[in-house]
């Protein structure tokens, strides 16, 4: 009777039932899913979705968060030292800037089910991954021109085709992320082009930041193709809308003719253009130095952890008066 009666079961109540257990993906449901993907819709947090998807989704937004807390010390470091009191306040704007942008990146991340303190203990514990760039040190100022023009310019190419992405909480986190590193990369440019445009020493030290902060850029963009083992199904699933090596070359294509203009050589005897594919040719990526940075071995990833740690620790007075304020709240207004 009992089997009878499951056999039975009307192919809604079996849908609702594998959801409701979060157990068997049935192909049906896959299939719909995909459809809604295809047809442009965008996936809210509350509908339903496969299992992989949300576990990639929380992959890559907590990736990006932690990226943007981690990414505001190399510039951090010139907070006390920016050339005037203007550039300072810049600078201010732009590090605080990052961090709203890893805000909003943990809130996308928490609609998929994740807790904040989740994701925080897993960068803490070096589980979770944070963009390899991050790793290398900033050596003088003109570092903070190199990091505006090429890491924010290598983010707002990532990252605008991220406001088109199928899931609809971080599509829409990008779009405002897109707008505020648009800003990002034009400051960074300028001051390249303030250097560029002064003393002798003040072009060698533009030059220098080009030549130590370009091929860490490229490789911002992730393995090639054919080792990027999450980008078909990400594709798939219009979370990624272009591969990884075609937005490295759409990075190349433009940033080259911006070197140009300031005057600055890109390090790289291969780089040429090629007439027959409108596109530059560029060198090799040393993808030991990218492997290296990403087990923990690049210059600064010690530092960099050694202090996220720190301010975290450091931190713990905030979030308990934090805690104490919601809890002193609550009471009063159950009283
Ligand atoms: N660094 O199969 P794929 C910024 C990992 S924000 C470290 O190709 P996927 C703003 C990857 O996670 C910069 N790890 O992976 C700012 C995966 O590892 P897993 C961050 C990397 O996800 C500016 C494995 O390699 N932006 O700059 C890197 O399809 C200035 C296999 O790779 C984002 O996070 C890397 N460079 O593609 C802040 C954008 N590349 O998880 C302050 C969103 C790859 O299997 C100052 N993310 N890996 O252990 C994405 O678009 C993608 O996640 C990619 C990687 C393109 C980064």
């Amino acid at each position: 009777m009992y089997t009878q009666g499951l056999d039975q079961q009307s192919s809604e109540d079996k849908k609702k039932s594998a959801r409701d257990s979060g157990s068997s993906e049935d192909a049906a449901a896959l299939a719909a899913f995909q459809k809604r993907v295809e047809a442009e819709e965008k996936i809210e947090a509350k509908d339903w979705m496969p299992d992989a998807y949300r576990r990639t989704l929380v992959r890559q937004i907590s990736q990006h968060a932690h990226s943007e807390i981690i990414g505001m010390q190399p510039e951090g470091n010139w907070l006390t030292r920016a050339p005037s009191l203007k550039r300072k306040a810049i600078l201010l704007a732009k590090v605080q800037d990052e961090a709203g942008h890893g805000l909003y990146l943990y809130s996308a991340a928490e609609t998929l089910g994740v807790s904040r303190e989740q994701m925080v203990a897993d960068l803490l514990s070096g589980k979770a991954k944070y963009s390899s760039i991050f790793n290398y040190p900033t050596l003088t100022w003109a570092d903070i021109g190199a990091i505006g023009w090429l890491v924010d310019g290598a983010a707002i190419m990532n990252q605008v085709p991220l406001c088109r992405c199928s899931y609809g909480p971080y599509a829409r986190a990008m779009v405002r992320v897109c707008k505020e590193e648009s800003f990002h990369q034009r400051q960074g440019f300028e001051i390249m082009l303030e250097l560029s445009r002064g003393s002798e020493q003040q072009k060698a030290m533009a030059q220098d930041a080009l030549d130590r902060w370009w091929w860490p850029s490229l490789m911002m963009f992730g393995p090639s193709d054919t080792d990027s083992r999450h980008s078909a199904q990400s594709m798939a699933w219009k979370i990624k809308r272009f591969s990884n090596d075609e937005l490295r070359q759409k990075f190349v294509d433009v940033t080259v003719p911006q070197a140009q203009f300031l005057g600055l050589r890109v390090p790289d005897d291969k780089l040429r253009w090629n007439d027959a594919t409108e596109h530059y040719e560029f060198g090799e990526i040393d993808w030991q130095e990218f492997h290296d940075v990403l087990a923990g071995n690049g210059p600064c990833n010690r530092e960099r952890m050694a202090k996220r740690r720190r301010a975290h620790d450091e931190g713990a007075w905030v979030r308990e008066a934090a805690e104490a304020y919601a809890l002193k709240q609550a009471e009063r207004q159950a009283a």
